[in-house]
């Protein structure tokens, strides 16, 4: 924490329904990848930040799990439990929407919940660089319950500094929450977890990533035979049942390759270093259950 100062400091939370680019907007807005992103829905599961500082102040931006209707499963229900937790505490209110779609369930859902806030709003039209936009009107007709309505790109950058200084006139004055040059709360774990969950959304299809976790067992510092650093990585894909853990595994082991070369490729670029990633697939019909949803 630094002094008190007359910056601005506080935090604004990334709402929406599941697939509107909330992630990307994160990484488009720190200017680095900290979120993963998929075009599946329901990719991300939990809260954290991406943090944003500048001369004037600085803005902790909060990413949330998407709003999705789907079968209520442990892992929606805690899904939408972090939502809400989410948004204890904050001081502006991203409600991020996409023009392209239209207008459902998901979306009245976090209206309602969104409408229920008494922090500061601000409607976040995406995809602004999608040539059909069919709902963009309808949500600019809503745009009188919002203390600001923005369109922007989360993919080309369009709009993007427009919203940050939108939040940060919405902020108080504060002592900062996070150091200059910290730009996450994401620890190297969670981090390579979430690389993982990527990889799996990515190359399986239907069902098999919403069964699916990723645990991390070991991280080590190895060396490589010629003496460079070496980053070993122990992980288990844990999938709820057989038929999905052949899937993961695919024929001859190929799926399940193919998920851990693409995730150690991004690890190497990213840690600059070599990487061994130790992956297996393993069966727990369990995982789920341990989820909180109170
Ligand atoms: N054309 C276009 N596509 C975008 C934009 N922002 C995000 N996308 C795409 O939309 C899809 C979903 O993006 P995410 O960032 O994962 O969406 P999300 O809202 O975080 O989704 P959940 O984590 O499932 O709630 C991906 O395929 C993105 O590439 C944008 O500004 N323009
Ligand atoms: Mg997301």
């Amino acid at each position: 924490m630094s002094e008190a100062t007359d910056r601005k400091s506080g935090f604004a939370v990334l709402v929406g329904r599941t697939n509107v680019g909330k992630s990307t907007l994160l990484n488009a807005l720190v200017g680095t990848k900290i979120a993963i992103v998929t075009p599946k829905p329901q990719t991300t599961r939990d809260t954290y930040h991406g943090v944003v500082t500048r001369p004037e102040g600085q803005i902790v931006f909060v990413d949330t799990p998407g709003i999705f209707e789907t079968e209520p499963t442990k892992l929606v229900a805690n899904l939408h439990h972090k939502v809400r937790d989410a948004l204890e505490g904050i001081d502006v209110v991203v409600h991020v929407v996409d023009p392209s779609r239209a207008i459902g369930t998901e979306d009245r859902h976090v209206i309602e919940l969104v409408r229920h806030v008494t922090q500061p709003r601000i409607l976040v039209l995406n995809k602004a660089d999608l040539p059909e936009r069919p709902w963009r009107q309808d949500w600019l007709d809503r745009a009188g319950e919002y203390a600001h309505a923005l369109e922007v790109s989360a993919l080309t950058g369009k709009g993007v500094e427009e919203l940050v200084r939108a939040i940060m006139g919405l902020l108080p004055t504060g002592p900062l929450h996070y150091p200059e040059g910290q730009v996450t709360n994401v620890s190297n774990e969670f981090w390579i977890r979430e690389v993982i969950r990527e990889k799996i959304y990515l190359q399986t299809g239907q069902e098999v990533p919403y069964t699916a976790t990723v645990q991390v067992e070991k991280i080590e510092d190895r060396q490589t035979k010629d003496g460079k650093p070496l980053l070993y990585i122990k992980a288990a894909i844990l999938t709820t049942d057989d038929r999905h853990q052949r899937m993961l595994i695919g024929a001859g082991g190929r799926r399940v390759r193919e998920i851990g070369a693409a995730a150690r490729h991004e690890l190497e670029v990213a840690l600059n270093r070599k990487v061994f990633l130790d992956l297996t697939v393993l069966v727990d019909p369990h995982w789920m259950d341990r989820l909180e949803t109170a």
